[in-house]
């Protein structure tokens, strides 16, 4: 039978009682046969980077009910809203359900074609370079792997970023300087572990719930302290919350620094053995008291001192974790760092309930931190490296030359090039763009610039999806199988339990059915299932710091309730909670931990006299994901969060602009203008609005300023106005 055919038939791959009489092919062991009856299977939660596990109830073969499962060591028996609705949001009128040319449904064949020769057409008139994509943090490890080889080493396209570049860049870029290697250190037991935990701008309640749920388990009579501008869902388990101003964080924890130094309660030791570079910093960080930097952080010098106390407190364990509030801004390595920093000088890194913990968003944020071959070759190697470009070549068995030597543009470089004209086709997986993109009234400008755009979504009806001149549609989590790896470095399965709608196909076989129309899919022959993708993965990942060559297959993931790298075969911790550091042995070349900093730069967009108001953007609920693909399928979770766009905007700031609580309003900004509701709310402070990132617009109005290291946007401060309507 041709390739192409056998892939075509194959389409999402047989359902798992289908896969039980092949266990060997797809490495899923012994699972009850009789699916007919009351058979479950589990898999990890395609949201969050929690990674919780759900059970999945079958019946006659298909999924027909979700519960999570109570052993796992992750969310022990508890889910959020979404995990609960994971399946529903399959059910739609808007799935893509045929690969869509122009809107009109085409098959698979003449699909495949179409992107062969357009792309190719495109390379040979502008250049190899002239094609990129922009991929996930959403798919599986075993896709993204696929996709990062075969876009580059396949069809030689040089640029590819992801959407991971939004989320986390910060924390890889922050983590690789001063660790070597990019390696968040904790479990999560770390929350039940420590009697100090400091969050920062992370919205642990509404963003990670199941990890808030960890962190309420904490024994120890925690002091947790919530740093964020606004009052969030999270203070209410907060010990104390400090009101930063928006972006005083950098000022801020140079203050603790400053204090903890001037005071000398420093862990001389572990600085002595384990770091480089604390002399300078602390001749740095003399200009950074309490009081000099009080104006810019908006935080009072005797809580910056108390607190300063209180983290440097040789008898207690100090967690500090940070998400967006930290990653998505101008200045966002040197604040990831800056946490770093004080960790490291107090000790806390490498021990029960510490750690510099940076908590990522999507799924598997972390599989695409490894293996989606885009700032990092595969497997966390580096494009620089002529021994890793070896390696990944012998391993892969493909041509050296075909490795590039540098790493792709950042996102917002592809988004330049297109208005520049150096990139013409853009391929787009597994991410909405329109809606997500810092600056979107630009991105809307800029589509019509593009020759060709490729989108691969599971739904037909997506802002990006809707202005594709090709839509290639994508089978969903449930309908695949795979691996994720979540926050804390755990790699866990998910599984095919349902039948992908129509003629939809995994991005696995998509990528597959690629190949082979491109030309090269001899080049791919050994992916040839997502368990033979993961054994290339595992090779790939030999003498790592992220070594995961003990792991036995899928089944040996089941059994031990997932596996958190690194585990080498020879050697390796077969512990069920991990963490990392504990010898106080960095990946560095001289095994030690930096320091690095740098001064504090100005708000990218301040206010001014036009524009006086600071948006802050982020999660709204818990029941809400990102561009709402997904989550607005369900009518459960519909039903738990507002049908309107609702600004909140405090009573002082109300009450001056003449708003009553719900009254429609405009808010505008430099870049444009969108219409929502007010909310009068003390949970923000004078001077500071919020709006979730949830709904279309929110995107029109944010300032695109970027971290100079990790190229990650600053979605959380631009200036805007506000009136009624
Ligand atoms: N329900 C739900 N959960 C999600 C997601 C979702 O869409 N919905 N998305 C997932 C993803 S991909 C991600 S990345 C995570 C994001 O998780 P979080 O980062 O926790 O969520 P955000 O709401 O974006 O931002 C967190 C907080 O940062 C605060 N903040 C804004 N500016 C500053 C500042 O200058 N300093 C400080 N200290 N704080 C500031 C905001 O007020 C906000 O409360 O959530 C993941 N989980
Ligand atoms: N203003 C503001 N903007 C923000 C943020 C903010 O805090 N404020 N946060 C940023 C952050 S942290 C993030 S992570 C981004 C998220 O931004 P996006 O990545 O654009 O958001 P999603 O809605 O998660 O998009 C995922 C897409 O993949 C599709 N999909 C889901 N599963 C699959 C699959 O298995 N295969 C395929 N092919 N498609 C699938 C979904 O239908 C959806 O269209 O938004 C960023 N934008
Ligand atoms: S917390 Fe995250 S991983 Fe857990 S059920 Fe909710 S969305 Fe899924
Ligand atoms: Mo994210």
């Amino acid at each position: 039978m041709p390739v192409l055919e056998k892939i075509l038939k194959q389409k999402t791959g047989p359902l798992t009682s289908e896969l039980l009489l092949r266990p060997a092919e797809f490495g899923l062991g012994k699972l009850p046969r009789n699916l007919e009856t009351d058979a479950t299977t589990t898999s990890v939660c395609g949201f969050c980077s929690t990674g919780c596990q759900l059970k999945l109830h079958l019946h006659e073969g298909e999924a027909v009910g979700v519960t999570p499962s109570p052993k796992y060591p992750v969310n022990l028996g508890m889910a959020c809203p979404k995990g609960w609705e994971a399946l529903a949001v399959l059910n739609s009128e808007e799935r893509a359900t045929d690969p869509l040319l122009d809107g009109e449904p085409i098959s698979w064949d003449l699909a495949a074609r179409i992107f062969t020769d357009r792309f190719k057409e495109i390379q040979k008139e502008h250049g190899k370079e002239s094609v990129a994509f922009i991929s996930t943090g959403q798919i599986a490890t075993e896709e993204m792997a696929f996709l990062g080889a075969f876009s580059k080493f396949g069809m030689g396209i040089k640029h590819g970023d992801g959407n991971t570049r939004q989320c986390m860049a910060t924390s890889v870029v922050a983590y690789k300087q001063a660790f070597g290697f990019d390696a968040p250190p904790y479990t999560y037991a770390d929350f039940e572990e420590s009697d100090v935990v400091l969050l920062i701008g992370s919205n642990l309640a509404i963003a990670h719930p199941i990890l808030y749920q960890r962190l309420a388990r904490n024994q120890r009579n925690a002091d947790i302290i919530v740093i964020d501008p606004r009052a969030t869902e999270t203070t209410q388990i907060a010990t104390q919350h400090l009101g930063i101003k928006a972006k005083g964080d950098l000022p801020l924890l140079y203050a603790l620094a400053h204090c903890i130094i001037r005071d000398g309660r420093v862990d001389e030791e572990f600085l002595a053995q384990n770091t480089e570079g604390f002399e300078d910093f602390s001749e740095f960080i003399k200009d950074y008291s309490p009081e000099a930097t009080a104006e810019r952080s908006g935080i009072a010098s005797d809580e910056v001192e108390a607190l300063a106390k209180l983290i440097s407190d040789p008898s207690k364990r100090v967690s500090m974790w940070w998400t967006m509030g930290v990653n998505q801004s101008y200045e966002g390595v040197r604040t990831a760092q800056a946490i770093i920093n004080l960790c490291l000088m107090t000790g806390n890194i490498g021990k029960p309930g510490t750690g510099p913990n940076s908590i990522t968003g999507q799924c598997n944020a972390m599989g695409s931190r490894l293996f989606s071959n885009t700032t990092s070759l595969l497997g966390g190697h580096d494009f620089g490296k002529p021994e890793h470009r070896e390696k990944v070549s012998q391993i892969l068995e493909i041509p050296e030359e075909t490795i590039p030597h540098e790493p792709s543009w950042a996102y917002d470089q592809i988004i330049d090039g297109i208005e520049s004209g150096k990139i013409k086709g853009l391929w787009v997986i597994a991410t909405n763009p329109a809606h997500s993109w810092i600056n979107q009234g630009r991105f809307h400008e800029l589509r019509k610039k593009l020759d060709f755009l490729v989108v691969q979504d599971m739904y037909a009806t997506t802002e990006t999806a809707k202005t594709a001149d090709l839509l290639l549609p994508a089978a969903a989590w449930g309908e695949k199988s795979g691996t994720f790896i979540n926050s804390e470095r755990r790699i866990s399965t998910i599984k095919q339990v349902r039948h992908a709608p129509g003629k939809a196909l995994s991005d696995f076989r998509i990528f597959q059915l690629l190949s082979n129309t491109w030309g090269c899919g001899e080049m791919f022959e050994k992916w040839s299932s997502p368990p033979a993708a993961f054994e290339l993965m595992q090779r790939l990942s030999e003498g790592q710091p992220c070594d995961i060559t003990g792991i036995q297959g899928y089944q040996h993931l089941d059994q031990e309730g997932g596996i958190q790298w690194p585990l080498p075969l020879e050697g390796g911790d077969p512990a069920q909670e991990k963490r990392l550091f504990a010898d106080g042995k960095f990946y560095t070349p001289s095994g030690k931990a930096k320091f690095l900093f740098e001064p504090p730069a100005t708000l990218a967009e301040p206010t001014c006299e036009d524009y006086p108001l600071t948006l802050l953007t982020g999660r709204g609920t818990s029941a809400q994901w990102h561009t709402q693909s997904r989550t607005n399928k369900s009518k459960v979770l519909k039903k738990l969060y507002p049908d309107i766009l609702l600004l909140d905007i405090h009573p002082e700031d109300a009450a001056k602009l003449d708003l009553n609580d719900r009254e429609p309003i405009k808010i505008s900004s430099r870049r444009g203008e969108i219409t929502a509701h007010a909310h009068v709310s003390t949970s923000v402070k004078q001077g500071e609005v919020f709006l979730p990132m949830h709904e279309g617009n929110t995107n029109i109005l944010t300032h695109a300023s970027f971290d100079p290291y990790s190229r990650q946007p600053s979605y959380k401060a631009s200036a805007v106005a506000v009136q009624g309507v």
